[in-house]
């Protein structure tokens, strides 16, 4: 009955849900009705512009991607409208480029990125190439509610666009022009043709393979070992238990056993989707060191700007920009301070750090490349969104230039922390089913003594406060937040005396209470003192602020 009567929720992020039956879950039905809304809401938006100017749709591989994509081109095509359908898998990035290539007034990826088997999901771009942000999900969401009867009884006829003049497959044009502008990207072909560095690559069961093979190709790389076991589109993702590289070892066991056996010193691993990347690195004793999101990061933001600098020796850095998300590290920002160009955060997702890089191309500036922490990188503006079929090439270029210096990832980001000053992170997080536990334990640090947020946390005291579901900042002038508030989710920040920043937040999609959590150090302090101080301060914060054992809370499973 609770799948009957809890409509799925459509937010920013689109839909995620299992297959199966019923109002809250991913089904035809739901399929049609959430385009019929979402149809009615860009006709309100574009008026009779949405028919020549259309949308664009792909799918991923998992089970029923194909049918779930035909039914949506389904109710666009019966409404006039024109319609882009890749006839095959992509990557989700390919969407948000088709967008700007056709100029769409929407696009729509039917994907679940690395959720489990069983779910499938449906992404929804602007016409500005960023997936969408407030207002729309809210008017999207109001249209589907006043249009859910289907229209007609052709709309679940799979075949219905087959053949019809408004439906156009974009594919072998896509996948020229994509290569065309990733080639720009290309920054020492020279030294990879021959290069001895060896890549091993997984897609993790999912679309990857073709388009990662075309990647290395363009950017004249040698060709990387396949992982035979997870090479080929498979909607089981039979040989992981979550099909998602971020959680590290576990899913790039066989990758890792492809790379020893066949002597490659690099791992690349996109998810299934495509849109991110993970990276490890064979160690000299022959452990494999698997980067976290904000080491890459570190690791690409170094190597664009070293590119870009390179060849553009005389531009106006100030003109220059790199984002990333504000759970992230802030390791770009230490970068723009000592290198003279600008650096921006912006709250989580890509949503925002690409609806902001829209922005900021409009305004004439050029943004060299945005990340966030769960492994998501764009680098360049071709897709305002996160790339891991561009990302993936980039980073073993990078690899491959290092190598003629004989310098490894490994070692090259420690240069970065010596030259940068240090970046330590910690992240994890608290679960917990209830909602109410949760409001109370942000309502107790809203009003913690007597009634304002905590000014320490054991002997770490606490300068500032931000608070983004209330729209507080303490380090302003008039306490006014500068990004956006969320009243619809928790996320307060402490910024502490010693230079802790540390995030505090619920997450739309999972019972979790996060935080994160970043020590920078000034160029010269010693790595192992911040690491214990910052443990220190991350162990008495989780006793204090969030209680777990008075609160029930479980502690992430290891
Ligand atoms: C495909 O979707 C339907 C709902 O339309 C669901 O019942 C079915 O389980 C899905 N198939 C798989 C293999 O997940
Ligand atoms: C490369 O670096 C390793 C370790 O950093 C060192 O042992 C080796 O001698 C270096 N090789 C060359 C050719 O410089
Ligand atoms: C073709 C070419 O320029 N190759 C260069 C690639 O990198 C090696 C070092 O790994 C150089 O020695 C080559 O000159
Ligand atoms: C919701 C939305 O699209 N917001 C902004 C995103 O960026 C464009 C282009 O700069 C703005 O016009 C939108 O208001």
């Amino acid at each position: 009955k609770k799948i009957l009567l809890k409509r799925m929720e459509f937010g920013t992020a689109g839909l995620r849900a299992e297959m199966g039956a019923g109002n809250s879950r991913m089904n035809d039905l739901t399929i049609i009705q959430t385009t019929q809304g979402f149809c009615k809401y860009l006709f309100q938006q574009f008026g009779d512009d949405l028919k020549s100017k259309g949308v664009i749709i792909g799918f991923d591989s998992r089970h029923n991607s194909t049918r779930f994509a035909r039914l949506a081109a389904n109710v666009f095509g019966l409404q006039g409208v024109k319609v882009y359908l890749y006839s095959k898998i992509v990557p989700t990035p390919f969407v948000p480029y088709g967008v700007l290539r056709y100029k769409t007034c929407a696009g729509i990826m039917v994907t679940a990125s690395h959720n489990p088997k069983q779910d499938n999901g449906y992404k929804v771009y602007w016409d500005n190439g960023a997936q969408i942000i407030p207002p729309h999900d809210t008017g999207i969401a109001e249209c589907i509610s006043s249009s859910l009867p289907p229209s007609c009884d052709e709309v679940w006829n799979e075949d219905l666009m087959k053949g019809k003049p408004n439906l156009i497959d974009p594919y072998d044009d896509v996948m020229e022009a994509y290569y065309k502008d990733l080639n720009n990207y290309c920054m020492y072909r020279s030294t990879n043709s021959s290069t001895n560095l060896r890549f091993t690559y997984t897609p993790v069961h999912g679309v990857g393979l073709a388009f990662a093979r075309k990647s290395f190709e363009t950017f004249s790389l040698p060709k990387f070992e396949d992982v035979p076991e997870q090479m080929n589109p498979d909607p089981e993702f039979s040989t992981v238990k979550y099909p998602n590289p971020e959680e590290g070892k576990g899913v790039l066991l066989l990758a890792m056993r492809t790379a020893d056996s066949t002597g490659c010193r690099i791992i690349l691993a996109n998810d299934p989707d495509a849109d991110r990347l993970a990276i490890a690195e064979k160690r000299e004793d022959g452990s494999w060191k698997v980067f976290s999101g904000n080491e890459l990061g570190s690791l690409i933001g170094w190597w664009t700007w070293y590119s870009f600098i390179t060849k553009n020796p005389s531009v106006d850095r100030s003109n220059v920009y790199m984002l990333s998300s504000t759970v992230s590290s802030m390791i770009l920002r230490s970068i723009a301070q000592k290198e003279g160009f600008s650096f921006e955060d912006t709250l989580t997702g890509f949503k925002w750090m690409g609806n902001r890089t829209d922005q900021l191309l409009k305004e004439g500036k050029t943004v060299l490349f945005a990340f966030e922490e769960a492994i998501g990188y764009m680098i360049g503006t071709n897709v305002l969104d996160k790339d891991g079929i561009s990302a993936m090439s980039v980073v073993a270029e990078c690899a491959c230039h290092l190598n003629t210096k004989n310098i490894t990832l490994t070692q090259q980001l420690h240069n970065i922390y010596n030259t940068y000053g240090d970046h330590i992170t910690s992240n994890s997080y608290f679960i917990c089913h209830d909602s109410d536990k949760i409001n109370d334990m942000f309502q107790r640090l809203r009003n913690y003594g007597n009634c304002d947020y905590p000014s320490s946390a054991g002997k770490f005291k606490i300068d500032a406060i931000r608070d983004l579901t209330t729209g507080f900042d303490s380090r302003q002038s008039d306490n006014k937040a500068i990004l956006p508030t969320t009243p619809s989710s928790h996320m307060i920040t402490f910024y502490f005396s010693n230079g802790v920043v540390l995030t505090i937040r619920t997450s739309g999609t999972e019972p979790k209470i996060k935080y994160y959590s970043e020590m920078c150090g000034s160029v010269g302090s010693k790595r192992e003192d911040l690491v214990a101080e910052l443990n220190e301060l991350v162990n008495v914060m989780c006793q204090e602020f969030y209680q777990p054992e008075k609160n029930g809370f479980l502690t992430r499973p290891t």
